[in-house]
């Protein structure tokens, strides 16, 4: 079998996707993978395109550890987001086709089911603790039994995942990135705040956990850890900088408080201290920005004899394929922990139809062969790119923040 053809389809039902369609030699099998960078699409798409697409025509697909190799360490220039993300799109479609070709769902390829569901998350947000504790109740209401609760920061302009959400939609051109004001002192004095109300008002029951988007001091976050953990928290999420991974330590010497990092990694190199080190509970790094299922199965594998469990990346911001991907693993592994979903809206649905389904709390994995995703290709056209950014993030003084 030879891969014939490598397509990039850039697609935009309410915000940008890139998409990977590798074609083969046999008569309608192809795979589909996602190569979405959140803000940097086409950076993506070009480095897929013009780099990547014309040292994969001829290439045997069933030979994924190989391209996966000779992409990585072959072609002299390795890591950073744009090509951890390109060469995560070839990788998901070639599992696909490898999933087809056996008329396999890929958690069968990857040993099998360790469970029938993935526990998932999904998140709430409001301007004030009764607007979060309102948001939480409602996704509890649909079954949801863990949940990423944020606020508007008194004081602070703006809070994402809150006031600042996916300003995607009907973007312009012209478009530049949203400004958030961010203190670190109203903040550091609302989260936990937040969960004693939380506590008090919903009870022990649902696991509730807080996203700090990696803006903490080593010292504030040791701050934060400590003074949340009368509210047992499921886990506190990204408190640091990805360049702070030894700064854990510090954070770990002061708290009990479980942690996640990884979204912001973009290899199992970087994973590897805060793994080894057991400065972390839970690694959630972004299947579609790591290099794919093949970089992500390793991470599992090396987190699993350390007592790490898994979390992988689950925004809008990343295909449905990367989320089949996502619950595939998450269903074949022993050291899952829990997955971030999303609904996606019926637009995206149309145009890439195949996210995993959610039911009572949990995601399922697709039966079909391979990922169980597609792209419609007559539809996708109907959205064309759209230039959109995220927010960015400054103090009150004007100086530029960590995001
Ligand atoms: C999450 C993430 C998102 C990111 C977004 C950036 O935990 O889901 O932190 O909120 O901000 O994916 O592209
Ligand atoms: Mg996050």
């Amino acid at each position: 079998m030879k891969i014939t053809e490598v397509r990039v389809i850039v697609t935009c039902p309410g915000r940008n996707y890139v998409v990977v369609k590798i074609m083969t030699d046999e008569p309608g099998l192809y795979g589909v993978g996602d190569a979405t960078l959140n803000g940097r699409e086409l950076a993506v798409a070009e480095a897929l395109e013009k780099h990547l697409a014309p040292l994969l025509i001829g290439r045997d697909p069933e030979r994924i550890e190989d391209i996966w190799q000779y992409i990585f360490r072959g072609t002299y220039w390795r890591g950073g987001p744009v090509l951890m993300t390109a060469l995560a799109g070839i990788d998901l479609a070639l599992w696909d086709i490898k999933g087809k070709r056996a008329g396999l769902p890929l958690y069968s390829l990857l040993g099998g089911k360790t469970r029938e569901c993935a526990l998932c998350y999904t998140h709430a947000g409001g301007k004030d603790f009764v607007a979060v504790e309102d948001a939480v109740r409602g996704k509890m209401e649909r079954g949801f039994k863990v949940v990423r609760a944020q606020v508007a920061v008194p004081g602070n302009r703006g809070t994402y995942g809150v006031e600042m959400q996916d300003p995607r939609v009907g973007v312009v051109e012209e478009a530049l990135p949203a400004l958030e004001i961010w203190e670190p002192a109203p903040y550091l004095r609302t989260i936990p705040r937040l969960f004693a109300h939380l506590r008090d008002k919903l009870g022990d029951e649902v696991e509730l956990f807080h996203d700090v988007h990696e803006r903490l001091t080593p010292i504030q976050a040791a701050r934060l850890a400590r003074e949340v953990e009368p509210f047992h928290l499921f886990f506190l999420e990204d408190p640091l900088r990805p360049e702070h991974k030894e700064s854990l330590r510090l954070v770990r010497q002061h708290s009990v408080t479980p942690l996640a990092m990884g979204e912001l990694y973009h290899s199992r190199y970087e994973c590897l201290p805060v793994i080894t080190e057991q400065l972390i509970d839970f690694i959630r790094c972004d299947i579609a920005h790591i290099g794919g299922i093949t970089e992500a199965r390793k991470i599992a594998a090396i987190a699993e004899p350390y007592g790490v469990l898994t979390a992988w990346h689950g925004p809008g911001d990343i295909a449905p394929m990367t989320h089949s991907a996502n619950v595939h693993l998450d269903v074949a592994i022993p050291n899952f922990g829990v997955q971030e979903m999303v609904f996606f809206p019926e637009v995206v649905q149309e145009v890439l139809p195949g996210a995993p389904a959610y039911r009572d709390g949990a995601l399922w994995p697709n039966e079909a062969p391979g990922l169980g995703c597609d792209i419609n290709e007559e539809a996708a056209k109907k959205y064309p790119y759209q230039r959109a950014y995220l927010p960015t993030v400054r103090r009150a003084d004007g100086s530029v923040h960590d995001w």
